[in-house]
């Protein structure tokens, strides 16, 4: 066992705090005591309201219902852009950092706000209205935020696809939002590589005949196809509209955007956020996790079609009035210096990232980080799983030179913001824990029974009373969202984690106890991967579970039985690789493929997932019981044949 070390806080990163451990005491106490007094004080600080709300909050989590300011407007293009002008107008908003080297740019506040006033006119143009969703496959380029900004103007919901995912997997993202705009760029740049963005929308639309409107940014000038009427280029649409276009006020509780995240079962859900409570969770936990201090280059290495990249590069700087910085390259291209090297040629003091990233390039060892200063440093972040204590060392030691405090961030698509983490003026660290709840949230472990645990113990991970950027629905199926979070456990918000509590009531994430699996930060719900499988002629059935990873958490590990018949042979596992390629996106492809003439299974039919995860994590000597299987034979079988030793 890796000894677990404390790590308290230095007295010069309290002294320059917000907060320090007072402070969090006195102001979590209230948030508990007194909710409304202290989310409305919070929520006329940080925000710009144009009507003040009737009522901070009312909220039933028995029925998954949740309100924030209600009656209050406000627009968050106005929040994350306007209201800054009179100050900052001249300061940078975004450095972009490209892919190669080379390449980078810097955007001030005024130069955003022409941007997105610009493109929320070709929307409206385009007869984009309140309420209409858009949906934006994108690079990391400015205009992906751009995109997200000017939706939010005119109080369009957006939709952001990870530019990973396959043609396939964002037509069904496509017509499940009932998009009928989209925005995207020739091809994406990652690594040297070309992504053909624009063909794989392409090919998304032949399945969707309601897409009137495809703007498209020229990033790479590479050749696409052009449908007459419909494309329009992103450069030449914005000269032709003015410059000049109102913030839409919107009611808090008005949907802001959807994002679709992977659950246990069943196809991708459109977690919906709305306007006020999410605007607010995300730039109050910008502000105090990352006790961001004005004038401060702030960079999370997230992708924006995934919620960190929402909430932490563009939503909760931006509302901060923060310099926030975009890299649209890999950590490893060109070499195993990149990310160090963006961090001294941009002077960047908090860094956000996560641990998938830093357990690639700690396998390079010290010397790609030491060529590098790094002395404008002053704050990490990690996020996405949880980080092993060793990682978190050679990031505290290595990265940070003892001289940064490291924010081991929890939170979910589902939570909008932040959830459990450190403060970095008051948190005592103990590597690999993400310590202790943000203000009003009221973390609970839950038995067996679904009772509350008291104290030191293990369970799953609830949480009890409402917050801000809580989810508001599920996209066009509400009683999914209260069947998924909200049934378990009554009265709860089940978050789908298993977690430990310490003696100093620190949580430490332990994993999904659901059908997730964790591959390199990315959501992958094993039923879609198991239904990418089965599409193939030769399958009859699969299973897919999740096992240990040195670098990317967790991987993919599929059990898939054959058709009578079929060759069992390198050239159907590559065929399989491309299927699963096909229907979501590569991210998604197991790393193992193991034949399975059977899978054990209950008399009932139901599939033992506890045996096949057992097995692919070679942990063979406490099978559990098997005494329920309808065939206990086919486990020594699958046992045999293991391809994880
Ligand atoms: C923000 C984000 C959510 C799942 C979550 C959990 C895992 C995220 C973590 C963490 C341990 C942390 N997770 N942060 N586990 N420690 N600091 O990643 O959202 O993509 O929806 O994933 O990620 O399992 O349930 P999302």
């Amino acid at each position: 066992m890796f000894e677990i070390s404390l790590h308290p806080v230095k007295d010069d990163v309290r002294q320059r705090a917000h907060l320090d451990n007072d402070a969090y005491l006195r102001l979590y106490r209230q948030s508990i005591e007194q909710p409304d007094a202290f989310w409305g004080e919070q929520a006329r600080q940080l925000l710009d309201w144009s009507k003040p709300w009737d009522q901070v909050h009312s909220s039933d989590l028995s029925q998954g219902q949740a309100e924030w300011f209600k009656g209050g407007q406000l627009n968050v293009a106005h929040n994350c852009i306007d209201r800054h002008l009179a100050e900052r107008g001249e300061q940078i908003a975004i450095i972009w950092e490209g892919d190669n080297p080379s390449e980078s740019a810097h955007i001030t506040y005024n130069k955003l706000h022409s941007h997105v006033s610009r493109l929320a006119n070709v929307l409206k143009q385009r007869g984009v209205k309140k309420g209409d969703r858009v949906c934006i496959y994108m690079p990391m380029i400015p205009e992906a935020a751009y995109a997200m900004l000017a939706c939010t103007r005119i109080g369009a919901v957006h939709s952001v696809v990870f530019g990973g995912f396959s043609p396939d997997a964002l037509r069904d993202r496509i017509l499940d939002a009932d998009c009928r705009t989209v925005i995207t760029a020739d091809e994406g740049v990652r690594g040297g590589k070309y992504v053909p963005l624009k063909a794989n929308v392409d090919k998304a639309l032949q399945s969707c005949p309601a897409v009137s409107t495809v703007v498209v940014v020229e990033r790479t000038q590479g050749e696409v196809a052009w449908v007459e009427g419909r494309d329009l280029w992103y450069h030449e649409a914005l000269r032709e509209v003015s410059g000049d276009c109102p913030a839409e006020p919107m009611d808090a509780e008005d949907p802001l955007f959807i994002l679709y995240t992977s659950g246990s079962t069943g196809k991708p859900k459109g977690v919906l956020h709305s306007t006020g409570g999410y605007l607010l969770g995300a730039a109050m936990t910008h502000k105090y996790v990352f006790d961001y201090h004005e004038g401060d280059i702030y960079w999370c290495t997230a992708d924006v079609g995934w919620v960190t990249g929402h909430s932490y590069i563009v939503y909760g700087p931006l509302a901060n009035g923060a310099t926030t910085l975009m890299f649209e390259g890999v950590p490893n291209y060109p070499d195993a210096s990149r990310f160090w090297r963006v961090i001294d040629k941009h002077q960047v003091n908090i860094f956000y990232t996560a641990p998938t990233a830093l357990r690639a390039l700690m396998r390079e060892g010290e010397d790609p980080v030491k060529q590098t200063d790094r002395s404008s440093l002053r704050l990490l972040g990690s996020v996405g799983e949880p980080i092993n204590p060793e990682a978190w060392e050679w990031y505290y030691h290595v990265v940070g030179e003892c001289r940064c405090p490291i924010v081991d961030t929890w939170w979910q698509t589902e939570t909008g913001s932040i959830l459990i983490t450190p403060l970095p003026g008051a948190t005592d660290l103990k590597p690999g824990s993400a310590t202790r709840p943000f203000f009003g949230v009221q973390p609970v472990l839950l038995d067996d029974q679904g009772l509350e645990i008291d104290g030191p113990g293990a369970g799953v991970l609830a949480i009890k009373a409402s917050w801000p950027s809580q989810i508001r629905s599920v996209y066009g199926d509400h009683q999914r969202m209260i069947d998924t979070y909200f049934k378990p456990y009554p009265g709860y918000y089940f978050t789908g984690d298993g977690a430990r509590r310490d003696e100093d009531g620190y949580y430490w994430i332990t994993g999904r106890v659901d059908d997730v699996i964790n591959v390199s930060g990315h959501r992958i719900g094993t039923a879609e991967v198991e239904s990418a499988l089965v599409l193939h002629d030769a399958i009859a059935e699969a299973a897919v579970v999740g096992y240990p990873h040195d670098i990317k958490g967790q991987g993919i590990y599929a059990f898939v039985t054959p058709v009578i018949g079929a060759q069992l042979n390198d050239a159907l596992k590559a065929e399989l690789l491309a299927l699963v390629s096909k229907e979501i996106g590569s991210f998604a492809k197991p790393e193992l493929i193991q034949w399975a003439p059977g899978l054990p299974k209950t008399r009932s039919g139901k599939i033992m997932r506890r045996i096949l995860r057992k097995i692919a994590c070679n942990e063979l000597d406490n099978m559990g019981d098997t005494s329920t299987l309808a065939d206990p034979s086919v486990v020594d079988g699958l046992i045999d044949k293991r391809l994880n030793r």
